[in-house]
């Protein structure tokens, strides 16, 4: 069975077709993750079929997600941790015409809003999708005021939502993570309306007044360090790597609730010291319900809200690797259904990623079937072995096919080497599958 078929294998669309369709199509968009519709499928035929199933009224992009969001849960059921990251991203498809688009930040760019909940383990396994918004905004009217409801609405009922998923979840911790753009009063009063059913992590924005008249900065500032945090910072951006040492501090707040009350809040805050000089040292303040009496457990929680990374990541494969802005399908209900086939596809990209570097000797016929591992050797000009090997050597091997060089510097591979050697891997099964097919009619 392929991963496609054991993902979506509880898929219920009210037609066995339209079923075996999603799967087809699943697989075919991941064999080529960058390419169009008719690039991916096989033929016109089947390209006709992919465009009439997006273009399907009988389901909507809930039931597509369905199936993934019940193998998500599973893979949460069995962490006592689960970060729910949220977070949202713009997709541009200016240029196109797609009915029920609307303006993005930039109000003459045509697209949407994603917005989805990925499910990160504390070891950062990319557990999968959740929920998701997808919207689009209407164009401002003549009073250049936008009409609808505030956009973010979406952080609160985010929560929401997460807190629901806790009753089915008895066993895990769900722990709501977001950027700035979720330090949001209401979100905070929703939490504590909902008794606090899965805990808050989000960074914060405001430098908040406190009743006792001190701002929240100036208050963190003055409490004892806990401790000290360590970390490698990667290079990144016009950036070189280096060691980050963090004090971290945490103070239980009252806030001013709006409501004539006041809502307890732990802030916490990670200040670099010793930063090289001309460098910005990293301060990170997060807000919290959980409490924080120790360096562990405040270290504990900066390293789930780093964690939250992942979305970044898996936002990258969507639009880099999986290139969903350059769909062309006519109406936004079809995109958020090819979108929906491109979340489960960017976040088995996104986990074979860090299962190959967080559990390397895992069987890689655990993640791959055996025609795909042998492939990877082969493509490689090396003799597949007898016996499967771990996830880690496979992982390697397809990323050397996207130009991973492996060497000790190099570290373990990145998504981008990742979803490119995939692809041949892919495309080689299916020439293979082919031959032998014609074998067979002989
Ligand atoms: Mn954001």
């Amino acid at each position: 069975m392929s991963w496609a078929a054991a993902e979506l294998s509880t898929i219920d669309l009210g037609d066995e077709r339209l079923n075996a369709r999603s799967v087809l199509l699943a697989e075919r968009l991941s064999a080529k993750p960058g390419a169009s519709v008719p690039g991916a499928c096989h033929g016109w035929s089947e390209t006709q079929a992919a465009y009439r199933f997006l273009s399907q009224s009988r389901f909507d992009w809930l039931d597509l997600l369905a199936p993934h969001r019940e193998r998500t849960l599973e893979r949460m059921g069995v962490q006592s941790v689960a970060l729910c990251v949220q977070d949202t991203t713009e997709l541009d498809f200016n240029g196109q015409g797609i009915k029920g688009l609307g303006p993005l930040s930039d109000e003459a760019q045509r697209g949407m809003y994603l917005h989805p909940t990925l499910a990160v383990s504390p070891s950062r396994e990319a557990l999968g999708v959740v929920d998701a918004w997808m919207w689009a905004r209407a164009p401002k009217g003549a009073d250049g005021v936008r009409p609808g409801g505030k956009e973010s609405t979406r952080w609160v009922e985010g929560y929401s939502r997460v807190a629901e998923l806790a009753a089915e979840l008895p066993e895990t911790r769900l722990v709501y993570v977001a950027d700035r753009e979720a330090d949001l009063l209401a979100l905070l009063v929703r939490a504590r309306e909902l008794g606090h059913r899965a805990d808050y992590l989000v960074r914060a924005s405001h430098n908040r007044a406190l009743p006792e008249g001190r701002k929240l900065w100036s208050r963190l500032e003055a409490a004892e360090p806990l401790g000290e945090l360590c970390f490698e910072l990667p290079a990144g951006k016009g950036r070189k790597a280096r060691r980050v040492h963090q004090q971290l501090r945490a103070e239980r707040v009252a806030l001013d609730d709006r409501c004539g009350g006041t809502l307890a809040v732990t802030c916490l805050v990670a200040t670099e010291v010793g930063a090289p000089s001309g460098v910005r040292p990293i301060v990170w303040r997060l807000l919290t319900n959980r409490e924080v009496n120790d360096a562990e457990s405040a270290a504990e929680l900066i390293d789930w809200y780093r964690a939250r990374w992942e979305i970044e990541l898996f936002f990258r494969v969507l639009k880099e690797g999986c290139r969903v802005e350059a769909l062309q399908l006519a109406e936004v209900e079809r995109i958020e259904k090819a979108l929906v086939l491109f979340l489960i596809i960017a976040w088995r990209i996104t986990r074979l990623m860090r299962l190959g570097r967080s559990l390397p000797e895992l069987d890689a016929e655990l993640l791959f079937d055996r025609q795909e591992w042998q492939a990877a050797y082969i493509l490689n000009r090396k003799k597949p072995p007898k016996r499967a090997p771990t996830l880690n050597t496979v992982i390697r091997l397809i990323a050397t096919l996207g130009g991973f060089l492996g060497r000790k510097r190099d570290g373990e591979p990145g998504v981008k080497t990742l979803w490119i050697g995939l692809q041949q891997v892919r495309e080689f099964c299916e020439a293979m599958q082919f031959v032998q097919e014609l074998g067979d009619l002989e």
